[in-house]
């Protein structure tokens, strides 16, 4: 009962007639007696109190409404108790009520100082926030708008070099084309003959001993790509991509479109009994026979067909030597520059498909990551170097923080990084914040191995409204 008569004497120091502390203007019109002087707790109305009840330093209503101007209900997520600072000169603002009278100035929310109306002690600096603010607001701006021209700029040259791409595009397309009618017009081991796949008889043995070398061939070819592989792996993981060297970057680009097209190599699914439809004794006598003219075409053909296939499963290699064959020399030669235009138009599909594959990136609206593509940003922050090289894969020194897996508009992902001892592969996100340049602001590691890079940038630059750009500003209280 004391407390409550003590605490009511207090109350009369809050309740200022017309005007309820802790309320906004708007709000005051829920603040008004019942014409008996009593006040019901406004989200629920059957729990009626006296109007001096309200700001009585007491929590009553459940809802807290009727301590607007005090700490006395508790702050919770369901009934968030907010302060209204009415900031005169500045903007107004709202409070936590577990901030009130607790011995600090508030300035980020309440400049007038009124979260400490007990003991008066911060005086308002609204007039020196706002000088901040305004401050804060004009260089922003100034350089969200210098960043924004550096975007436009990178846009022009993104469709500039979509232009470019795509004339390679049709470049490469046309060169086919030519090929392919070139390969129509030399009819001497027609293609449209080997796709109706005519079955002839063959020298089994000598067959057999042509398939035994190609599988040697075959085993060493791979042994030999494997390191090859594993030169180019320790290429692209280990090369600086801030040496702007067209070849290391070309030949990078392209042992990643190999690597991303390895497991849609062509499968030959022909085995040898397949191959073998007859066998006939002494095969070469009958191929010395009458019908020795009319067999011969279609044994080149089958000669080609089935070398094609084998070869299909190596890389290109312009020392694999044509099969011997007991053709004319005129035969043999029509035979070698058909299979070295069918090698040309194999080449040319794949340099045309990798080109596709790269050109259908998503390069995010506008296409504006085709203007950062093959550069980087690198930066020590704390004990490490990092690196990062767009759209391609961040470095911690030389640990391989992940490859780029894509951009939506505000950051880029990176993933399957080097694995951490005894914890996940090492991930990273890189966020864009705007500015003219771009530099690697902040690192945080929030869970073991996974990074969040904030990276100043041109590319994510807009034009800003004021609490945009507002969003990260904060009161320097050192000026006051
Ligand atoms: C290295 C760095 C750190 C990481 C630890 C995990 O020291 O990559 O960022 O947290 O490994 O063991």
């Amino acid at each position: 009962m004391f407390l409550r008569a003590y605490l009511s004497g207090f109350a009369a120091s809050v309740v200022v007639a017309g005007s309820i502390l802790g309320v906004s203007p708007d709000k005051q019109e829920l603040y008004k007696p019942n014409a008996d002087g009593s006040w019901h707790c406004l989200l629920d109305p059957s729990i009626v109190l006296l109007f001096d009840q309200i700001n009585d330093d007491f929590c009553d209503c459940p809802d807290g409404s009727d301590e607007p101007g005090t700490n006395a209900c508790e702050y919770t997520s369901e009934h968030p108790q907010l302060f209204y600072c009415a900031n005169q000169g500045f903007k107004p603002n709202y409070i936590e009520n577990y901030k009130l009278n607790d011995g600090v100035c508030d300035y980020e929310l309440c400049c007038d100082g009124s979260d400490e109306y007990r003991s008066g002690q911060c005086p308002n600096v609204c007039a020196k926030v706002k000088e901040q603010y305004d401050e804060h607001i004009s260089e922003r701006r100034e350089k969200s708008e210098r960043g924004l021209s550096v975007k436009l700029e990178f846009e022009q040259k993104a469709a500039e070099l979509k232009r470019i791409a795509e004339e390679q595009l049709a470049q490469l397309a046309k060169e086919i084309e030519l090929l392919h009618e070139k390969n129509d017009g030399g009819k001497t081991a027609s293609t449209s003959e080997v796709q109706d796949e005519k079955f002839i008889v063959v020298d089994e043995a000598k067959l057999n001993r042509k398939l035994e070398a190609f599988k040697a061939e075959n085993s060493l070819l791979t042994k030999k790509l494997a390191s090859l592989e594993s030169a180019f792996r320790e290429m692209t993981e280990k090369y600086n991509p801030n040496f702007n060297d067209a070849a290391v970057k070309n030949a990078i680009h392209t042992y990643q479109d190999y690597i991303s097209n390895k497991a849609e190599e062509i499968e030959v699914d022909l085995e040898y009994k397949d191959i073998v439809v007859q066998t006939i004794e002494g095969s070469e006598n009958a191929l010395q026979g009458n019908d020795q003219s009319k067999i011969l075409p279609t044994l080149q053909n089958m000669i080609h067909y089935y070398y094609n296939k084998l070869v299909e499963t190596f890389p290109h290699n312009n020392e694999i030597s044509t099969p011997p064959s007991k053709l004319s020399k005129q035969q043999t030669f029509n035979a070698e520059e058909n299979e070295a235009l069918i090698q040309k138009i194999k080449s040319k599909q794949i340099e045309l498909d990798a080109a596709e594959r790269r050109f259908k990136q998503d390069y995010g609206e506008n296409d504006i990551l085709r203007a950062i593509e093959g550069g980087g940003y690198e930066k020590k922050i704390g004990d490490y170097n990092y690196r990062i090289a767009f759209m391609n894969a961040v470095y911690q020194d030389n640990t391989l923080v992940g490859r780029y897996t894509g951009f939506n508009g505000k950051s880029m992902h990176f993933t399957g990084g080097d694995r951490c001892w005894n914890g996940p592969q090492r991930s990273a996100t890189v966020e864009f914040v705007c500015a003219p340049e771009h530099d690697l602001l902040s690192v945080f590691e929030p869970q073991k191995c996974q990074y969040k890079f904030v990276l100043a940038s041109p590319l994510v630059c807009e034009k800003f409204s004021e609490s945009e750009l507002a969003e990260n500003f904060s009161v320097d209280k050192t000026k006051f």
